[in-house]
């Protein structure tokens, strides 16, 4: 059974520097899973309130944290993973507003397909369900959203280890 805790904040400072490139480690989230698991990471703002939202996917599903003022907050769980066949499953998630009313949905890939997520509002989701579906359960799996034929709609690009599908939103 995996378990999810709140993500929780941890201050400590490191920098690095690559070839005039720097970087400082400023925030460190930590989730306890209780068992290594596949993870995936993406930035939006879902709430259209001007604060970072970051998502954690995994097979149990996905964490919210917002930018604070100083710190990243947990929000929980905007989507539970229930019964789940495959807790060792590659996931992945993007966000695009696939309906086009201003709210950014999720997308969440794994190897049974690409689950929607849809945005409607007030920081609630609504599962979808896998809109695309795959029957390779042994394939890894990720998505990621971009608009690639620029109609101004944003398309899902769904890449597993057999193959690369371009899904256009009509
Ligand atoms: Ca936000
Ligand atoms: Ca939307
Ligand atoms: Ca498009």
């Amino acid at each position: 059974m995996v378990k999810l805790l709140s993500l929780a904040l941890a201050i400590g400072l490191s920098a690095v520097t690559a070839n005039g490139m720097n970087f400082e480690k400023k925030y460190t989230l930590t989730t306890e899973f209780g068992f290594p698991v596949d993870v995936s990471v993406v930035t939006t703002d879902l709430d259209n309130d001007g604060k970072i939202d970051m998502l954690l996917g995994s097979p149990a599903g996905i964490l919210r944290a917002e930018m604070e003022k100083d710190r990243f907050e947990s929000k929980g769980l905007i989507y539970k993973f229930e019964n789940n066949k495959n807790p060792n499953m590659r996931v992945g998630i993007d966000v695009g507003d696939f309906n086009q009313d201003g709210l950014k949905d999720v997308a969440y890939a794994t190897p049974e397909g690409v689950r929607i997520l849809e945005n409607i509002g007030n920081n609630k989701f609504k599962d979808l369900g896998y809109v695309i579906k795959n029957d390779n359960m042994f394939v890894s799996a990720d998505v990621h959203v971009a608009d690639v034929n620029k109609d101004g709609k944003d398309d899902i690009i769904y890449a597993t280890s057999s193959e690369t599908q371009i899904w256009l939103n009509k």
